[in-house]
């Protein structure tokens, strides 16, 4: 800091006498104070009286909010989409025993003789495929870091159709070009909504082997899905329907009040 010269002010207001300059600053300081909160206060009654709106059994939220929420993950999901790979690694890394978590969907009476995937192309228009006919088309494998919520990982290898390739196949582009992709159990007890982009992610599979086995009943047999952009709880066991739509699809635990979009 450097000392005014004696003879020059520092400015006009230095003619005025200090007390006056400090009220005149604690008055602007307060005045502006005042407005911000009148301007949060208002907003906030604006949102407060906004209608609620029930996004699943537990999380309500008021629409601008919602909106808003919605906004920003749809921003997020842009950004993170663009088929960056999920690491992989050599086959020789996976889990002889691989984890077991949570069954819900798995307890009831399952033929598995009798199971079929169903796709609903359109209202009315279901189509089923066998594991037979999934298993003819090309075969892809995946040695990644799977993640559960509950705060654990491992190493697994899996294998099966590639979600993208099984569109492809069966020509459902239309249908792919909806914004959500929504896979149920066959009791329909778990259930999963997902964004498309992230089905069509490059390493999403419909899954029917382990460790170069078919899968075991308590990993989902006859097919699971392996999705690596996602927590494991959006890795659905043992589908049985599957269904496009522009709306989101009901989900398991974004109704517990989990993260829809459980992305990594
Ligand atoms: N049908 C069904 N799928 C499910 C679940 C479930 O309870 N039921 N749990 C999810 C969760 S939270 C995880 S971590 C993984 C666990 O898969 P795993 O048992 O093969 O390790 O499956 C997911 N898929
Ligand atoms: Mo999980």
């Amino acid at each position: 800091m450097m000392d005014q010269p004696a003879n020059q002010p520092e400015d006009t207001r230095a003619e005025m006498p200090v007390d006056k300059q400090i009220k005149r600053r604690s008055f602007i300081a307060f005045g502006t104070f005042i407005l911000l909160q009148a301007a949060a206060l208002t907003g906030w009654k604006l949102l407060y009286n906004a209608e609620l709106e029930t996004t699943g059994i537990t999380a309500r939220t008021r629409k601008p909010l919602r909106r808003a929420l919605n906004q920003t993950e749809l921003f997020f999901r842009r950004l993170f989409s663009n088929n960056h790979l999920v690491k992989t690694y050599p086959k020789e890394m996976a889990a002889k025993k691989v984890r077991v978590n949570s069954d819900i969907g798995l307890t009831g009476d399952f033929n598995i003789a009798d199971w079929k995937l169903n796709i609903n192309r359109a209202p009315g228009d279901v189509l089923s495929i066998s594991l037979k006919e999934l298993q003819a088309l090309p075969k892809t494998e995946l040695v990644f870091d799977f993640k559960c919520v509950e705060g654990w990982d491992q190493i697994q290898h899996w294998a099966g159709v590639k979600f993208s390739d099984f569109v492809a196949h069966y020509q459902l582009d239309k249908q792919a070009e909806m914004e959500y992709v929504g896979m149920a159990t066959p009791d329909k007890k778990y259930y999963v909504g997902l964004d498309t982009a992230s089905a069509m992610h490059p390493q999403t599979i419909l899954a029917y082997e382990m460790n170069d086995e078919p899968l075991l009943p308590q990993h989902g047999a006859p097919l699971r899905l392996i999705i690596p952009v996602k927590y494991g709880i959006k890795n659905l066991k043992r589908i049985s329907t599957i269904t496009f739509s522009n709306t989101r699809p009901p989900d398991y635990w974004a109704e517990q009040g989990y993260d829809y979009y459980s992305g990594l």
